[in-house]
């Protein structure tokens, strides 16, 4: 009898309960902050993914066409550059704008592994099924992981690892996040591995606003489902009519930024943590930052964390960057 390796594995590094408690530490702290905030992270149950889903098929939200575009036209020469053995991708989601980099890596002949790291394990577990099926020949190792907390990657991963951080959620992170999580990949890497990375570029303030405030209010729903999150998860009150979605554009820090305005003054209470929260009547609560790159100070920032852009690739438009970066020496 012959057996086989099983193609699909799914490691859970995360304890049960991390997520649970993670959300009632950021509730807890960003409801009595003040400016209140909430991170976006917890924007993405089930409902809110399927959002974001339709977020990234909407004429105004370009960035993921654009991101698309650049792949489609770089991908095979990002597979003779790297001849990746693994890709690893973080925030893999869907993992839909891979099969752009699985095809070409595979085309080239050097990608044995794809390695996926989600908070989601049925994210995970949807993608690795549909992808140890359409590419025969490939290994799926997902991890269930944070990767705010924790970056290590399986050092068994036949190199050279290529890791994809695309979608431009770099940008949801503030500069000193961003500054922690290079320093943390760059610990991670090794000499011959390198980093895929997709940054959405600043450009014309009404472009930017429009993709973030849809006419359809797709970007509406999606900003407030995470009040209804908060509702199930912590058994919280809040009213989700009672808030408006709010889009602009940070011109100092050259960011677009979410919040929710509440519409009259009201208390909400989050049982769960033992808190009342006073709104006054248009008090803006932020629940994201989408901060958009220069190609130099991008690069400079990277250079900082240990890591030197060798390649830097834009749509034709130049919306979108996608840009190839390896440890400095
Ligand atoms: C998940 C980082 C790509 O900042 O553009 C889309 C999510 N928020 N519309 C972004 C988002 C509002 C998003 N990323």
């Amino acid at each position: 009898m012959i057996t086989q390796r099983p193609r699909f594995t799914l490691d859970d590094r995360l304890p049960a309960d991390h997520l649970a408690k993670a959300l009632r530490n950021d509730v807890a702290s960003g409801l009595t902050a003040e400016p209140k905030s909430l991170p976006p992270k917890w924007f993405y149950d089930a409902h809110g993914s399927e959002l974001f889903e339709q977020i990234t098929h909407l004429a105004e939200y370009y960035p993921t066409r654009a991101e698309q575009e650049i792949l489609t036209r770089r991908a095979p020469e990002i597979a003779a550059l790297t001849r990746a053995g693994t890709l690893f991708e973080l925030g893999s989601g869907s993992s839909r704008k891979t099969r752009l980099l699985l095809d070409a890596l595979t085309e080239a002949g050097t990608l044995s592994c794809y390695a996926p790291l989600d908070v989601s394990p049925s994210a995970l577990e949807q993608a690795g099924a549909a992808l140890v099926r359409d590419y025969p020949s490939l290994r799926v190792t997902a991890t269930v992981t944070d990767f705010e907390s924790d970056l290590t990657l399986p050092p068994d991963a036949p190199g050279p690892r290529l890791v994809a951080f695309l979608g431009s959620t770099i940008g949801n992170l503030d500069p000193q996040q961003r500054a922690a999580f290079y320093r943390s990949l760059r610990r991670t890497l090794s000499a011959d591995d390198v980093l895929l990375l997709g940054a959405d570029l600043v450009k014309d303030p009404e472009i930017l606003v429009r993709a973030y405030d849809d006419g359809e209010g797709v970007t509406a729903e999606f900003n407030k489902n995470v009040l209804s999150v908060l509702d199930r998860e912590l058994d919280a009150d809040f009213d989700v009519d009672a808030f408006a979605h709010v889009a602009l554009w940070n011109e100092q820090q050259e960011r677009i930024e979410m919040h929710l305005r509440s519409l009259r003054a009201q208390t909400v209470k989050v049982p769960a943590l033992d808190l009342s929260v006073d709104f006054a009547a248009d008090e803006l609560m932020r629940t994201e930052i989408s901060c958009k790159f220069r190609r130099e100070s991008l690069t400079a920032e990277l250079a900082a964390g240990g890591l030197t852009v060798r390649h830097w690739w834009t749509d034709e438009a130049d919306r979108f960057a996608l840009l190839l970066a390896v440890p400095s020496r």
